[in-house]
């Protein structure tokens, strides 16, 4: 996790942890070790649950391709974003949250202060070249006051993050391979985005950015 604005940022060595904002807590390098693990999972959902390009209700696709899990997934169409507990490609539940995802997200929250932080629903994102995510809020979950615990893999990208009105002012982060960040309390709310993948390779998911977010949304 690197700070794009500081050059000396004390934050960016493994078991470092930052406060990028009120609520905003990143614990950095903290997945770099269950990584693999995380890919393995990942990998066995999306046998059951293909990564896809969903259309935004404005009628874009996606450069993201996502897939989930949990009893709920994120899905979008052209009657807006919401959760389901069926995904539209299979007709089936979405995969269950692998213990390995829950136990995760749980420790990763309350090491922020959230305590018994239970998801429900594991949105995966998949970044190639060029994918990037417009500045959004996150606000079709049920229940504001619990966290999104999010866990960059891959190649790092770099993530924008506003106020609570569009048009605020950004700061930009790096997020790179086994950074988790916890968005809860003021920052829950704040928009934020990602800036275009640049081309690269990494060891543990060659030529791709993945981004778990573990959120409770029902
Ligand atoms: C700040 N994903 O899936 S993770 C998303 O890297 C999303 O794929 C990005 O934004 C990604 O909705 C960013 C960091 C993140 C996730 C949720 C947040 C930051 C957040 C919710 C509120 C505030
Ligand atoms: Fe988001």
């Amino acid at each position: 996790m690197l700070n794009l604005d500081l050059f000396d940022d004390p934050g960016r060595d493994t078991g470092e942890s930052i406060a990028l904002a009120d609520g905003a807590l990143a614990l950095c390098g903290a997945a770099t070790s269950i990584a693999d693990t995380l890919l393995a999972e990942i990998r066995a959902v999306e046998q059951q649950a293909p990564f896809r390009s969903m259309i935004t209700p404005g009628g874009y696709t996606m450069s993201v391709a996502t897939t989930s899990c949990g009893r709920f997934g994120w899905v979008s169409d052209a009657h807006g974003y919401r959760y389901s507990p069926l995904d539209p490609d299979t007709g089936k539940p979405w995969p269950s949250l692998p213990t390995v995802f829950t136990e995760f997200a749980t420790e990763c929250a309350a090491r922020a202060g959230f305590h018994d932080f239970l998801p429900d629903a594991c949105l995966i994102n998949r970044y190639v070249a060029g994918s990037r995510l417009s500045l959004h809020q996150d606000r079709n979950e049920r229940d504001m006051r619990a966290p999104i615990v999010s866990v960059s893999l891959g190649l790092p990208a770099v993530f924008l993050f506003g106020g609570l009105k569009r048009n605020d002012p950004t700061r930009r982060f790096r997020l790179s391979h086994g950074d988790v960040v916890v968005w809860g309390g003021p920052a829950r709310l704040r928009f934020h985005g990602v800036l275009a993948l640049k081309d690269g390779w990494h060891p543990a998911t060659e030529r791709c950015r993945i981004n778990l977010t573990f959120r409770k949304a029902g």
